[in-house]
């Protein structure tokens, strides 16, 4: 029989292409169910989080997808201005893309006698606390795909600026390996600021993210649909590639 992984892989690969927008090439990763990682997520995080086999009671491995956005999404975004409604397109977008490549994901694998357990790419988090219970961003430094940005951002190989999912399976795939080494520019030589320095609301600087004073700048900014989310924080150099 096929790959596991490679059958996914076409999956995803296949829906991003058939969408009518335009992305980059989807870039996937395989998290051990049971790497010692997921056991320190509630504390580095500060709050409960699902460890996978809370999602599924025999998990045995993460599937993780980033879908980047393309280049002339990057090029609007990099013109530094509040409100790009290309970016509140592919916001919605793409939040629909990732629920529905998770969905057929773990229809596919009912097919082979797997089962599967997601939770939504967004729209799943504590109102107050503004944490989810599920973070896709942690899954996706465990399986390799990326590593955390000063912008509080998953930077994979292809950069930042895109959007991400996950999908618990109880089957065995094997892992992907991380990143020696950080591929934001800060961490990695302190030679860039970028994202703190284009921050509108203050909220992310290079000591802390304020994730309370983000949330009431999107909230006092979102009201028409063109104007949804900010994308100033996504559009370093590290934007489009990983360092
Ligand atoms: C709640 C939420 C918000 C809240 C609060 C943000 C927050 N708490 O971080 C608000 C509304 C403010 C928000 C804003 C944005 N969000 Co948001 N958000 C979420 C949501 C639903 C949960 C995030 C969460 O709980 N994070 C908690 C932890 C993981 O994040 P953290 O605190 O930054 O993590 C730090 C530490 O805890 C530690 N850490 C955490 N986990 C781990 C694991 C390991 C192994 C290690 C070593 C360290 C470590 O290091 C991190 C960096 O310092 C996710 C979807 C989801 N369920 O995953 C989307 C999500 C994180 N958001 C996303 C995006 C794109 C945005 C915005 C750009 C939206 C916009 N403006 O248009 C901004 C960016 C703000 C920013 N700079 O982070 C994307 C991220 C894409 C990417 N490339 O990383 C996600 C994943 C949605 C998606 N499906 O793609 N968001
Ligand atoms: S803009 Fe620069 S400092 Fe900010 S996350 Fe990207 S590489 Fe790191
Ligand atoms: S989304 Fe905007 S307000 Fe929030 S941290 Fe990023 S740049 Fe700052």
């Amino acid at each position: 029989m096929e790959e596991l992984s490679s059958i996914i892989e076409k999956m995803i690969c296949t829906e991003v292409a058939a969408n009518p927008l335009e992305y980059r090439e989807p870039i996937i990763g395989y998290a051990d169910a049971n790497d010692p990682l997921y056991n320190t997520l509630d504390e580095k995080i500060g709050a409960k989080q699902f460890h996978p086999q809370e999602m599924l009671p025999d998990a045995k491995t993460v599937i993780v997808y980033f879908i980047p956005f393309p280049e002339t999404l990057i090029r609007a975004i990099r013109q530094d201005q509040h409100t790009v409604p290309i970016w509140s397109q592919y916001y919605d977008a793409t939040n629909k893309l990732l629920d529905k490549i998770g969905k057929n994901i773990i229809k596919k694998m009912a097919t082979f006698n797997i089962k599967g357990a997601m939770d939504p790419p967004t729209e799943n988090f504590d109102l107050i606390s503004l944490t989810g219970h599920w973070a896709h961003k942690a899954s996706a430094v465990i399986a390799g795909i990326g590593t955390f940005g000063l912008n509080h951002l998953l930077i994979t190989r292809l950069g930042s600026a895109g959007r991400l999912g996950s999908v618990v399976i109880n089957a065995k795939i094997p892992p992907t390996s991380r990143p020696v080494s950080s591929y934001c520019l800060y961490y990695k030589n302190g030679k860039c600021r970028v994202c703190a320095e284009k921050c509108p609301s203050g909220a992310l600087t290079t000591e802390r993210f304020d994730r309370f004073r983000c949330n009431a700048y999107l909230d006092g900014k979102n009201i028409r649909d063109d104007q949804q989310g900010c994308p100033l924080c996504s559009s370093g150099p590290c934007a489009d590639k990983g360092f």
